[in-house]
């Protein structure tokens, strides 16, 4: 190959290439239940995971169980996060998985972070600035690397897989995560709207995503 070939198809393979947004004040919108509709979210993670925190806004009158953040590696159900029903949030690793539960009012819009470590195994999420029990999963594991992330729909395969039953309707927002553990502190930072944080993995400023079927940005009301 020459060498501008070369490099034209190294860009070509780069996310970057992917248009780049900031999203703030702005959310994606999921207004129907489909099989279909879904977002990508692009990102380069080649390393795999010890430590993760992931933070977001939603508002959804949906009261069955969808999913809110499907990340998948190669077929692997690596990380997920699924509202079963309200007030119950639960956290895959690795296909293990724990529950969360709050107390909390329907609907209304949600600040939700949630954070998991290598070492421990500790899982923790926070509703709204209010930590949630902890629980254990999948210690000494590490979250896969090159996934496939899908707002809208859960991925039973990598890309794929989605199943109308498990789709999210509604709004989301504010997205980041970090592939380090945030404390506490800095939690409630996040949920008091600080950007400061440098987000390593997925910054909703600087976002780089593909739209697929019937999603549409509008600007956030209710945040
Ligand atoms: C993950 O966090 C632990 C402490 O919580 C730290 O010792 C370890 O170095 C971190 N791993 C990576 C890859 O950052
Ligand atoms: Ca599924």
């Amino acid at each position: 190959m020459d060498k501008l070939l070369l490099w034209v198809s190294v860009l070509a393979s780069l996310p970057e290439a992917f248009a780049q947004k900031d999203l703030s004040r702005k959310v994606f919108v999921f207004p129907r239940e489909s099989s279909t509709d879904h977002l990508n979210l692009i990102t380069k993670l080649e390393k795999a995971l010890q430590n993760f925190t992931l933070c977001f806004q939603v508002y959804s009158g949906l009261s069955c169980g969808y999913s809110l953040f499907s990340y998948n590696t190669q077929g692997k159900d690596e990380l997920l996060i699924f509202k079963d029903r309200i007030g119950e949030y639960s956290l895959y690793i690795g296909r293990t998985k724990v529950t969360a539960r709050v107390i909390e009012e329907f609907p209304t819009a949600l600040h939700i972070c949630t954070n998991w470590e290598s070492s421990t195994g500790i899982a923790e999420f926070w509703v709204n600035g209010k930590p949630l029990v902890k629980n254990g999963l999948r210690q000494g594991y590490s979250v896969g690397a090159n996934p496939k992330i899908v707002l809208g729909q859960e991925q039973d395969s990598y890309g794929g897989g989605f199943d109308k039953t498990q789709s999210f309707m509604g709004e989301i927002g504010d997205l980041y995560t970090w592939d380090s553990l945030l404390s506490p502190e800095e939690i409630q930072f996040v949920y008091q709207g600080s950007y400061s944080l440098n987000p390593t993995i997925l910054d909703w400023h600087a976002l780089n995503y593909e739209m697929k079927g019937y999603v549409v940005i509008k600007p956030l009301v209710w945040g």
